[in-house]
């Protein structure tokens, strides 16, 4: 593969760029905004952060993601993560077709459900049982409950910056969205409840230590993502996770990965085989629907016999296991899991954008920090290392906002907040990283 970013300012693509026509997704923000609060189904999608109005989509194939008004786009927020095959993958809509026609909802066991968690238990041997819910928070707020029971503790660590859904105990100092919009502490949180929570610095283990001698044979559970996504990208550094698992089973306490953003998109067994970590508990969404809305919580087996009906703790719902999400998931999950090559391409388109936008920031003399693991990523604008909540809130979130826009007018759809992962796909190719950083070399030349 060459290398990208030696002869960008000659590049004819972008001679001149174009103007973003969005007449029919403004008019559809102005309608959708008296029915629903910000006029989204979830805060970040609002663009409020970057300060435009939402694009509005009407389909997306592959790489690509195309709007109401006509406009294309190279998408780096693949639905936040789970479409690591690229959009409408022909395996994954024939095989949601193949289900619907055979009707949508049972509340009752189906084939495919025992199909999905031979898979999930095969590519990641951490997790012996599981559990399929039907998004990522209803899978963190469940394996919390899980490990309470377990343990017979109340209080868990979790840390400053990393986001597990929108569960009452999590919105605390928590990223993503709630960061986002400068609640990263949401009102509405009982205090009661809050207070059970207890926070740490990510990559700092000398905190995690503090808490558990403040708090002995208190504490049921650590929960981390184990490579953070919703502070941005935050890498874990030297022996960080290994050392949080030492320090939760000398205490008696459980080690729960979040790998809702991570699970077989960092590898085939996730963020937990790259690192080489096996927790108690993995909470998991996104990528395990291929799109559809589904979560799974799984893990030891002595801890997972505690949910009902094998155990007291309960948890339910109707549409889990549901056939269209299953087919989806299971799709898209056979093909991670026999396609050898796939994670050796998401590294290696990784690594070309990586390499192109370091070529970009040395000419432009620019000190912004961009980190990255296999096909996620995100772009700081700070000089600071980015390696916990601290230096991530170091960023100029306005000179974000300004990049944002200037990449979404040459045709790149980036996530709209700079606390917010972006993803690479198996559908993007050499030429769309090719467009990626010379739109990335104009739109920081812009800003300067
Ligand atoms: N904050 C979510 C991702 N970390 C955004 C989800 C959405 O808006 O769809």
């Amino acid at each position: 593969m060459r290398k990208i970013g030696k002869n960008i300012p000659n590049l004819p693509i972008h001679a001149k760029v174009p103007t973003l026509i969005t007449r029919r997704s403004s008019k559809l923000f102005n309608e959708a905004k008296k029915y629903m609060p910000g006029g989204v189904n979830s805060p970040v999608r609002a663009f409020k952060s970057v300060k435009r109005a939402p694009l509005f989509i009407s389909k997306a194939k592959g790489q690509y993601l195309y709007d109401v008004d006509g406009n294309k786009f190279i998408d780096y927020i693949g639905s936040w993560g789970p479409m690591i095959l690229g959009h409408a993958h022909p395996a994954v809509i024939s095989a949601i077709k193949k289900a619907a026609a055979n009707g949508t909802s049972f509340g009752a066991p189906i084939p495919y459900e025992v199909e999905m968690v031979k898979l999930v238990t095969k590519m990641m041997p951490s997790v012996e049982v599981v559990r399929m819910v039907n998004s990522g928070t209803e899978a963190t707020m469940s394996a919390v409950r899980v490990a309470r029971a377990f343990t017979n503790r109340e209080k868990i660590v979790k840390f400053a910056g990393c986001y597990h859904g929108h569960f009452d105990s999590f919105l605390i100092k928590a990223g993503s969205g709630a960061t986002t919009f400068g609640t990263p502490d949401s009102p509405g949180v009982p205090k009661d409840l809050a207070a059970k929570t207890l926070v740490a610095e990510f990559n700092d283990t000398t905190s995690v230590e503090k808490l558990f001698r403040d708090n002995a044979n208190e504490i049921a559970a650590i929960i981390v993502e184990p490579v953070v996504g919703n502070m941005g990208v935050v890498i874990p550094e030297g022996d960080f996770l290994h050392k949080l698992l030492e320090v939760a089973h000398t205490n008696g306490t459980l080690l729960i990965l979040d790998e809702v953003m991570t699970g077989f998109r960092l590898a085939r067994g996730g963020a937990q085989e790259l690192y080489g970590i096996k927790p108690d508990l993995t909470t998991f969404g996104k990528i395990i629907g291929a799109g559809l809305p589904v979560g799974a919580y799984g893990g030891r087996e002595d801890i997972m016999r505690m949910v009902s009906p094998d155990g007291p703790v309960y948890q339910a719902g109707t549409l889990s296991g549901n056939p269209l999400a299953m087919a989806a998931g299971i799709a898209q999950l056979k093909i991670l899991d026999k396609r050898k090559s796939l994670y050796k391409q998401l590294e290696k388109t990784g690594k070309l954008l990586e390499e192109g936008i370091a070529e970009n920031l040395r000419k432009l003399g620019l000190d912004y920090k961009f980190n990255r693991v296999g096909s996620m990523f995100t772009l700081f604008f700070t000089n600071e290392n980015v390696r916990d909540f601290k230096s991530a809130l170091t960023s100029d979130t306005a000179k974000f906002a300004a990049y944002f826009g200037e990449m979404l007018k040459r045709g790149i759809y980036l996530p709209p907040s700079q606390f917010e992962a972006a993803f690479i796909s198996a559908a993007h190719t050499e030429r769309d990283i090719e467009k990626t950083v010379a739109a990335n070399y104009e739109s920081l030349k812009v800003l300067k």
